[in-house]
């Protein structure tokens, strides 16, 4: 499965591998709405979005994408696509609101019709437990820095094998926990908000904790076939020199970035220099006796998020941080080359650095794009037509990267383009448009951007032309 293709169609198509899993990706707050539906509760987005100036315009996910309502229209757009798999997230707070006790039967329904209506189509269902949406009642008992978060995911994670493991094969226990601990309780910039370099580390192990809680929990529920992940916006980290300091800052993004979550999961250590950076933060101490045993149980796949590159030098960045122990050595750069509507940089050569390194770090450990995308500014013309070229063209490159990367040797099993829909871009609101298939927020219509069209061309053929 991992052997490219070596007699391409022409000179200029790439091929991917027999049994490539192509599909897209959401997540629950971005698109279902329905927030005060069938018993759900309130998460610490739905109180972060309500919080005056933290989220643009005051937006929200009441309402999204109303997925929660169109759920069979959107799996009929995903069958028109092609996609063999959906990457969707289960909201914690609509299968269990206060993220204690039992079960709510109405939100389980709803996830058991999705994937239902997902396999009626022949489309594999890949479920991601946590993408975000802690229940408040959680974070009011003191959220991810509290060790006892981590036991009620484990517990959380046996409802939902209970209950899809009939149906689901493929699970992810977390989605970007980097962004869940160090944007949440560092910088602040997402839910909850908080910003404390000392809570945002304690939330990193706590995040680890419950992924090995929750791992555990699938082997011991679901059938031995099933495939148990979890999934990093790992960063592709550039020295902007190649002197001793900016080397260094490098390094210290590297560990609080990448190694603070690779290490524990699949070496059941925490990188020594990192422990070393942060010590004016924290001694460490909430890693107990054992953890790092939980923490490192056998996976099957590791998902990977990618964007763009990150590039920094020695120097200092602004307060408050994300980046503990590392704010006053290392300042941030900009990657040159064109930019997203998000201002991120377009270089897919970084995701052909990150599938590689994986490829030399972790033997043996298949990997799988669970996110890759890009937003621009869309909209639909007169005739109603929504044109996105640039979009195709960032889609090209990063398909024609991992192409590159599983050429030379990494064993890339299947990419998810984020996203489908237009939807809820946390802080960003509805400003920015991530989707293949267009949604007018007034009217809830959804139309294929000209990218989808290319995706689903791309995936009938087994690869596109490079
Ligand atoms: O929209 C997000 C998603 O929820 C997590 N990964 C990055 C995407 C784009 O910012």
């Amino acid at each position: 499965m991992t052997a490219v293709d070596a007699r391409p169609e022409t000179t200029t198509e790439l091929r991917f591998p027999a049994g490539f899993r192509w599909g897209t990706a959401t997540a629950a707050y971005q698109i279902e709405g329905a927030a005060t539906e069938d018993g759900r509760t309130p998460s610490i987005w739905d109180t972060f979005c309500r919080t005056p100036g933290k989220v643009r315009n005051g937006d929200s996910g009441d309402i999204a994408a109303d997925h929660y309502h169109r759920m069979r229209e959107d799996v009929a757009l995903m069958k028109q696509l092609g996609v063999t798999d959906y990457r969707f997230s289960v909201a914690w707070p609509r299968v269990q609101p206060t993220g204690r006790g039992p079960a709510v039967q109405k939100g389980l329904d709803f996830y058991r019709r999705l994937t239902d209506e997902l396999l009626g189509a022949g489309i594999r269902p890949v479920a991601t437990l946590y993408h975000w949406d802690l229940p408040q009642e959680l974070e009011d008992a003191g959220g991810w820095p509290q060790r006892e978060t981590a036991d009620r995911f484990g517990d959380y994670a046996r409802i939902m094998a209970d209950a899809l493991g009939d149906r689901v094969a493929t699970w992810t226990t977390l989605n970007e926990p980097w962004c869940a601990a160090f944007l949440g309780y560092g910088s602040g910039v997402h839910a909850p908000g908080r910003t404390s370099a000392s809570a945002s580390l304690r939330a990193a192990h706590h995040f680890n904790l419950a992924h090995g809680l929750a791992a555990q929990v699938l082997h011991g529920a679901l059938p031995s076939t099933s495939e148990i992940s979890l999934t990093l916006n790992l960063h592709a980290v550039r020295p902007l020199t190649g002197s001793e300091a900016d080397v260094d800052a490098a390094r210290r993004i590297d560990a609080v970035g990448n190694r603070i979550f690779l290490d524990p999961v699949f070496h059941g250590r925490i990188p020594q220099d990192l422990v070393r950076d942060t010590a004016a933060v924290t001694d460490w101490a909430f890693v107990q006796d054992g953890d790092l045993e939980v923490v490192s149980t056998p996976i099957d796949s590791l998902g990977i998020n990618y964007y763009s590159p990150t590039v920094v030098g020695a120097g200092s960045s602004t307060s408050p941080s994300p980046w503990a122990g590392a704010e006053e050595h290392v300042r941030f750069l900009p990657a040159p080359g064109p930019r997203t509507a998000m201002d991120w940089p377009v270089d897919a050569d970084g995701l052909y650095e990150l599938l590689t390194r994986l490829r030399d770090d972790l033997p043996g450990v298949p990997l799988v794009i669970t996110e890759n995308g890009a937003a621009y500014d869309d909209y639909a013309d007169p005739s109603g037509e929504v044109h996105d070229p640039e979009r195709v063209e960032y889609l090209r490159a990063h398909l024609s990267a991992v192409h590159r990367a599983i050429g030379a040797g990494a064993d890339v099993r299947g990419y998810f383009l984020w996203s489908l829909l237009d939807n809820f871009e946390w802080a960003y609101g509805y400003s920015k448009r991530f989707g293949v298939v267009h949604v007018d927020f007034a009217t809830q219509r959804r139309t294929f951007k000209d990218s989808a069209r290319w995706y689903g061309d791309v995936i009938a053929r087994g690869g596109l032309t490079g």
